[in-house]
């Protein structure tokens, strides 16, 4: 009985610690200067600018199309409860595909130009296998089957955190899918989509064509995890060795966007916010 009660404060107060460490705060502050696109994302990553391949995507797509924005790393989640998001003058926008959207249509940017109709939609199922399955690997990998402990240390990522992440992607996985097979099988769907993307990018500098084009910064955005925040497990391996022209790719992606990429991870140093 006693035993009972001990246990049961205890789960008591470390679930209050976890809501606590993970709580989803949201608010659209509004306090940015008139015409500041307010890049809200989680905090810099050990190896590449963030642990989200989403907040690398959003950010990429602002370099690559100029815009100006400001940084805020945290805890705060958009509407829909996750990141990254964007403000622009007091309005919220959730979604790394809807801001691009909304991005290009308020500023007038297209990455697209010049690209095929074919190819657009080539670049379409492309993204939808780099952030619908390539993303659910990478988070049964790093989440449920714990590859790379080590590197969990290294994000500083708190361990009471760690735990609860574990429990919730357990539970958002086996809803999507990817989360019912066993690693030896997800292991074999990331192998073949690995392989996908490879061919299809065979000896093209970028994804579709000799230019980058929007499609890049998702497709980036995900293979930059794989490449840099993955090491010792097979995600990594596939891309640096087994598929070489991926790992090109990326470091084509970081040259060109991000020459100042040591500075925004967390090994490099130096931290926005
Ligand atoms: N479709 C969304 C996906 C963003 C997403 O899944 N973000 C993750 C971090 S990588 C997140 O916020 N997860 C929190 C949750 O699922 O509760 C986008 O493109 O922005």
């Amino acid at each position: 009985m006693e035993l009972f009660a001990v246990v049961s404060v205890a789960s008591l107060i470390l679930g209050i610690v976890a809501m606590w460490l993970t709580c989803k705060k949201r608010s659209v502050v509004g306090n940015y200067p008139k015409d500041t696109i307010v890049l809200h994302q989680i905090r810099r990553g050990p190896y590449a600018p963030s642990i989200s391949p989403f907040c690398v995507k959003l950010e990429t797509y602002l370099r690559m199309s100029k815009l100006k924005y400001q940084n805020v790393c945290g805890r705060t989640m958009s509407s829909k409860g996750k990141v990254p998001w964007i403000e622009l003058n007091g309005q919220e926008i959730a979604d790394s595909e809807f801001c691009i959207e909304f991005l290009n249509k308020k500023f007038d940017v297209d990455l697209n130009a010049g690209v095929s109709r074919v190819d657009l939609a080539t670049g379409v199922a492309f993204q939808r296998l780099a952030e619908d399955s390539l993303y659910w690997c990478l988070v049964l990998y790093r989440w449920v089957f714990r590859v790379n402990e080590a590197w969990l240390e290294e994000a500083r990522i708190p361990v009471l955190f760690r735990w609860y992440v574990s429990r919730f992607t357990r539970r958002q996985t086996w809803s999507q899918g990817h989360g019912r097979h066993s690693q030896a099988e997800v292991d074999r769907i990331l192998q073949s989509d690995l392989q996908a993307l490879s061919e299809f990018l065979g000896t093209k500098p970028f994804l579709l064509g000799r230019e980058p084009s929007q499609v890049d910064c998702a497709v980036f955005g995900q293979l930059s995890q794989f490449k840099w925040n993955m090491h010792g497990c097979l995600a990594n391996t596939l891309v640096t060795e087994t598929f070489p022209n991926l790992s090109a790719y990326c470091e084509r992606m970081k040259e060109r966007y991000w020459p100042d990429w040591d500075e925004h991870t967390l090994m490099g140093r130096k931290q926005d916010k």
